[in-house]
């Protein structure tokens, strides 16, 4: 028995690894990535956000090791099968039912599922080979296999991250450079969120890198010239700058899965005027090279100003935030806002099948909820007792944040100073002087929507299925 798991162990790391390499000698995607997309696309709610509140943003990583040590767990079963043609016919149906799901899943935009199923089939035979070969050769088997599953993760990691080149972009208009007054306030977020610390969240294993060369927006459906835009057809239209916040519906209270920036895009009207939109085209769809898509009533998307963004805090979007380019509405949430790695927008007069849908979440578009965070002092920290500056930064897009008021302890609200108003949709930073006796002290942050002077919804909320609301709540102790 015991021996039979070593065989079976050693069996499926050399199956794993034969299938890395050659998926990687296939130029496809990692088979483990295939299957950590079939993982990400059929979790049940409870499930994914349960992942998302307690990995935060490690769940790929994590996605990733379970999806290894199931193939490994289930190599070493296979070890221990008592008959061998079962054992044999039993890992080639497995086999053949991957591969036939991989096929026809949705695809990361490149490759063809056909790659990861082949990977998976040789990798099979690898390990129906070295279940049977002498016990001298599964120690060097095992180191073999461990070897290109390195190799293959190593080569996908790097060629993931490299960064597509794009062209110098500029505004029609340049914005004034982005201050606020509220540089020097030690702990306060940045007014912009550098490129590497915004949050990157997606249904994707790595993001899609895309040749600029090749791709193309089509705008098609009901309109009376389709168009297949170049890179720089789009460009040319006009690059307008404007500062927005960006939210993910999963933020939950005091997290940072938000981020704020320069962003540089067309007015999406821009793009379908000039593929001359038909009325009977209600709906918009956005569609992504990742098979992601998401719609809106077109009378929403008049009513909010949209656009098909190329450019991020002064440089093209990175891969990881949708290069060449995404379409974002200032205000909504991520997951309704719009795809990155935009692909097609089509006009249609029914509604859509979008990607989140099927997985339980309502229709969109849904509306960030105002909504503040205390940034400095952090949550537990020590302080001493006397005056002590509270900042933060609270956002209400797209209409914008006109008051802040923090509460210590049981006691009444205290108005925030304000820094300046970069844009209404843009994050406010703000600040509050307070003297705090010694003691552990509870603060708590709340702001007010210009918008209908919408304060604030207090009620304890998480992120399912219309974003988290309440106060964000930390305690301090003074000595
Ligand atoms: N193509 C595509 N676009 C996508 C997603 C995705 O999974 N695929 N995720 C959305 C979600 S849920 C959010 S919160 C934002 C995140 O954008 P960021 O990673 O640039 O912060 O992208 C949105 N656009
Ligand atoms: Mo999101």
């Amino acid at each position: 028995m015991k021996r039979g798991w070593i065989r079976g162990g050693a069996a499926g790391l050399a199956g794993l690894g034969t299938a890395e390499a050659l998926a990687a000698a296939m130029r496809s995607r990692s088979l483990i990535d295939a299957a950590g997309l079939l993982v990400v696309d059929s979790g049940p709610v409870p499930v994914v956000e349960r992942t998302v509140q307690v990995l935060k943003t490690a769940d790929k990583p994590v996605i990733r090791a379970s999806v290894a040590s199931t193939i490994l767990a289930a190599g070493g079963l296979l070890g221990t099968a008592p008959r061998r043609a079962s054992r044999d016919a039993l890992a080639v149906g497995a086999t053949a039912a991957i591969g036939a799901t991989l096929t026809r899943r949705r695809q990361e935009g490149d490759g063809d599922g056909w790659r990861p199923a082949l990977a998976a089939a040789g990798g099979t035979i690898g390990a129906l080979g070295v279940l049977r070969a002498p016990s001298a050769l599964l120690g060097p088997a095992a180191l073999l296999g461990a070897a290109g599953l390195a190799a293959s993760l190593v080569g996908q990691s790097r060629r993931r991250t490299a960064e597509p080149t794009a062209p110098t972009l500029r505004p029609e208009d340049p914005l004034p450079p982005a201050v606020d007054g509220a540089e020097d306030w030690p702990g306060v977020s940045p007014l912009l969120t550098p490129v590497e610390r915004f949050y990157v969240t997606d249904v994707n294993m790595r993001p899609p890198v895309i040749d600029p060369a090749g791709w193309r927006l089509t705008v098609t459906g009901a309109v009376g010239s389709p168009l297949s835009l170049s890179y720089d057809e789009l460009v040319g239209l006009g690059l307008l700058e404007f500062d927005a916040a960006l939210v993910c519906i999963h933020n939950r209270l005091g997290w940072d899965r938000l981020g704020n920036a320069r962003w540089l895009g067309v007015p999406l009207r821009r793009v379908l005027d000039a593929a001359a939109p038909d009325p009977s085209g209600t709906v918009l769809v956005a569609r992504a090279v990742d098979g992601w898509e998401v719609s809106m009533a077109c009378d929403t998307v008049d009513e909010l100003a949209g656009y098909v963004v190329v450019g991020m805090n002064g440089g093209p979007l990175t891969a990881a935030h949708g290069f060449p380019a995404r379409v974002l509405f200032p205000g909504i949430y991520g997951q309704y806002t719009g795809p990155k790695w935009l692909t097609e927008l089509r006009l249609q007069s029914q509604p859509n099948q979008d990607y989140w849908l099927p997985r339980g979440w309502a229709r969109g578009p849904v509306r960030v909820r105002p909504l503040s965070r205390i940034d400095a002092p952090a949550h537990r920290a020590r302080v001493s007792a006397g005056p002590v500056d509270v900042v933060g930064v609270a956002w209400a897009p797209p209409g914008g944040v006109s008051a802040v008021d923090i509460a210590v302890d049981d006691g009444p609200w205290t108005t925030a100073e304000l820094a300046a108003e970069l844009a209404p949709a843009s994050w406010r930073r703000w600040r509050v002087p307070i003297t705090l006796p010694a003691g552990v002290h509870r603060l708590r942050v709340s702001c007010v929507a210009r918008a209908g002077s919408q304060v604030q919804d207090p009620t304890p909320r998480s992120p399912f299925p219309t974003g988290a609301s309440g106060h964000h709540t930390i305690t301090v102790t003074a000595r």
